[in-house]
């Protein structure tokens, strides 16, 4: 099992992806994801010209020694490109392992502890029947739990709303939601955070008499709060029984959550933008979460992002693993395996690919009432079909960005 060929295929069928294959002399292939959403060509750089050097001639069987080696060789550590490339290098070996096994990967990390996977859908409207419409689409669909997200009075463009026009002029293909625009220039959104914070109970509120107490219903904030507005956030919104809010404040202060703590029992689910337990070692050791967002695709693959997991189990902390469009169907596969191989699995977020999407990356996990499962194909049940990837070239695509009505910048 060494390692002689490791390519970077970058493909943008619905959106960018990119994806390193490992092939070894015996001729096993593993994949990994190592998409950064609108940072996408950094990270094929630091696999092209730093890493796939390294990786040939290695033994393709010694997974955590070539974690510790691309980790600790670079000298210059963390980081979201950094991290988002050994995460690639470490599923793609941990694929080719479970496939040299002849067992799906979930089976190599302990087997299952569950049968299926809790996942949250995203529900979207600026305004309220077309939320309504879009949580009942989502039920038809067989999701259990859903995140909600409200257009707010007096904002024109904001985070989290699905919109049909935006993906006409994209794409031409509706994702619930989907931030990343293609274009020069990255999109301007509007933020107000006094607007949001007085609108955004009464949408619970309504959601609840229209839904009833039972469905478990999540919310993103986005990284938008200051510290007092999180905590008034949270405290406004106990009585609609949050499974979470997420990212309610720029976390990477992780003593703002201290504060944020002391005024509110709704959970926190923090972490999709951290990469490694770093990131976390203060909020996880204080209990100032509940779930931890991050992804495998950024955090450092299955080698890293268990060993974050491991540490919250200790205090009852759980997974709420990253899961938007951005997440190819590479990482996807692979926060399955590791979801369903966890004790402390919490809910696996959930927005389905394109139909293009899925024709290039041919997958094997199942959807079946309202629980996600990797599928028992040896490895991690992915294949990319490259004639496929090789239609649709790289298109430059920008996350959007926040202004305030004065023109500062905001955090988006
Ligand atoms: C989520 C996220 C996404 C991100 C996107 C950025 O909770 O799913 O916040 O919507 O904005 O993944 O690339
Ligand atoms: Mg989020």
């Amino acid at each position: 099992m060494i390692i002689d060929r490791a390519e970077v295929v970058v493909t943008s069928p619905d959106r960018n992806f990119v994806t390193l294959k490992l092939t070894t002399d015996d001729g096993l292939t593993g994949l990994g994801d190592a998409t950064l959403n609108g940072r996408e060509l950094s990270v094929v750089s630091y696999l092209r010209d730093h890493v796939v050097p390294l990786l040939l001639g290695r033994d393709a069987a010694r997974i955590e020694d070539t974690w510790q080696f691309l980790y600790r060789s670079a000298y210059w550590r963390r980081g979201p490109v950094t991290m988002a490339a050994i995460a690639a290098v470490d599923v793609a070996l941990w694929d080719i392992k479970a496939k040299a096994a002849g067992m799906p990967l979930y089976q190599l990390l302990g087997g299952a502890c569950r049968s299926g996977l809790l996942a949250y859908g995203h529900a979207s409207g600026k305004e309220l029947p077309e939320l309504f419409d879009s949580v009942r689409e989502h039920q038809e669909q067989g999701f259990r739990a859903i995140r909600i997200q409200s257009g707010v009075p007096g904002l024109v463009n904001i985070y989290g709303i699905a919109s049909n026009a935006r993906f006409e002029a994209n794409a031409g293909v509706r994702y619930d939601h989907e931030p990343a625009q293609r274009g020069a220039l990255p999109a301007e959104e509007d933020w107000d955070s006094r607007a949001y914070l007085r609108h955004l109970p009464t949408v619970f509120e309504a959601v609840r008499n229209e839904f009833g107490p039972e469905l478990p219903l999540l919310h993103d904030a986005h990284h938008r709060l200051t510290p007092i507005q999180a905590a008034r956030l949270g405290r406004s919104l106990e009585p609609y029984d949050l499974f979470w809010l997420e990212d309610c404040t720029p976390a990477e202060n992780q003593e703002a959550l201290r504060l944020v703590r002391r005024h509110t029992v709704t959970p926190l689910a923090i972490g999709e933008v951290f990469n490694t337990v770093w990131d976390y070692q203060q909020i996880i050791r204080e209990q100032l979460i509940d779930y931890v967002r991050s992804a495998v695709t950024h955090t450092g693959g299955i080698t890293h992002l268990r060993r974050v997991l491991d540490f919250a189990a200790q205090y009852q902390i759980k997974s709420g693993m990253h899961g938007p469009t951005d997440i190819s169907p590479v990482g996807m596969a692979a926060a399955l395996h590791l979801g369903l191989a966890i004790h402390n699995f919490g809910i696996q977020e959930y927005m389905p690919h394109g139909a293009k999407t899925n024709a290039v990356f041919r997958q094997t996990f199942t959807w079946d009432n309202g629980l996600l499962h990797p599928g028992e194909q040896p490895g991690i049940g992915v294949d990319l079909d490259l004639d496929e990837a090789g239609k649709y070239p790289y298109a430059q695509a920008y996350l959007p960005f926040n202004r305030l009505a004065d023109g500062t910048v905001h955090d988006w």
